[in-house]
């Protein structure tokens, strides 16, 4: 009776243990945060900070743990990156990549480590599409688009355009280029005068249009930048050389941060299209569905808007970044 009792009593003692031991490690598995490898380009324009910070911040706000690289500016800087990640073993990768080639030797290496990569932002050329699990970004060629057709209808008798171009071979230089170009083929009054990168920065904005008044003067009549923040740079330099952009030159642009869309409402630049950066919540979203083996979809972009002198101001006080 002793025994029988003293026995039930240790069994009962062994299943506790038992259950406590795998309750606790069930209970540390869940608590065991996703870890994410993010390749970012840099820090060249505030929308790329305005990027940044939307991964980052949406990345705490779910309890994921970022892994940030900074690839200042150098495709080498993301591949190195992109390798440490799959040594780290991280459970996905998301890249924004500077460049539109080079990168089926790197993202084979995540493939083969079973790690789902995640082409935020700029998409990449590559003829195997199983090396990555999905693209999620703007419409590089419907911003140019739109950019080239607020032209048609408000340039008026204005023709002769500059182009500031973004970082040579990036995905989102290489498709407004095209498009712009496609557009304003069907309006032969137009005619593209130069086109330089300014490399998406304000300062190569501001350098490239000094370059452009000094060896074109007065026969630049409209300025076609790539991002917002070459724009601004492009105001510094007309103003400077005493003319008022918006007025004597016409300044379309691409992003609408907010100085952007200030400087339309300030009648410094003409029109911004929108391209939204804050890509962090739709990018954890999609992770969260790969690794939980649901599909996903293969392309996606976020909609954008058109800001000029009818809406702008209406508008300022709702933009995020
Ligand atoms: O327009 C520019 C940034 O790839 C869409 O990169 C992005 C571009 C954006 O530096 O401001």
């Amino acid at each position: 009776m002793l025994m029988n009792l003293k026995r039930i009593i240790s069994l009962t003692a062994t299943a506790f243990m038992l259950f406590t031991t795998c309750g606790l490690r069930a209970e540390g598995a869940a608590a065991k945060p996703l870890v994410v490898g993010f390749a970012q380009t840099g820090a060249e324009s505030a929308w790329r900070t305005a990027n940044t910070n939307s991964m980052k911040a949406e990345a705490e706000k779910r309890g994921i743990k970022l892994k940030f690289a900074d690839g200042q500016g150098k495709q080498e800087n993301q591949i190195r990156a992109l390798r440490s990640f799959v040594t780290q073993g991280v459970d996905a990768i998301v890249v924004a990549p500077i460049v539109e080639t080079g990168w089926d030797p790197v993202l084979r290496e995540a493939k083969r480590a079973g790690i789902p990569v995640v082409v935020m932002d700029r998409n990449i050329q590559t003829d195997d599409k199983s090396l990555f699990a999905c693209y999620i970004g703007s419409d590089f060629y419907k911003e140019g688009s739109l950019a080239a057709e607020w032209l048609v209808k408000n340039a008026g008798a204005r023709t002769r355009i500059v182009e500031l171009q973004g970082t040579p071979g990036s995905a989102a230089a290489n498709v407004r280029r095209k498009a712009f170009a496609d557009a304003i083929a069907k309006s032969p009054a137009f005619k593209l005068i130069d086109s330089q990168s300014g490399d998406f920065r304000r300062s190569g904005g501001k350098e490239v249009m000094e370059a452009f008044i000094k060896k074109h003067g007065k026969e630049i009549e409209i300025v076609y930048a790539h991002n917002d923040d070459m724009a601004l740079g492009a105001v510094q330099a007309i103003e400077e050389a005493g003319l008022k952009p918006g007025k004597d030159i016409i300044i379309v642009s691409i992003d609408a941060i907010k100085e952007g869309v200030q400087a339309v409402v300030d009648g410094k630049i003409n029109v911004v299209v929108e391209c939204n950066p804050l890509f962090g919540p739709k990018v954890y979203d999609t992770i969260a569905k790969l690794k939980a083996g649901e599909p996903v979809e293969r392309t996606s972009y976020n909609v954008d808007e058109v800001f000029d002198s009818t809406n702008a101001a209406a508008r300022i006080g709702e933009r995020q970044y």
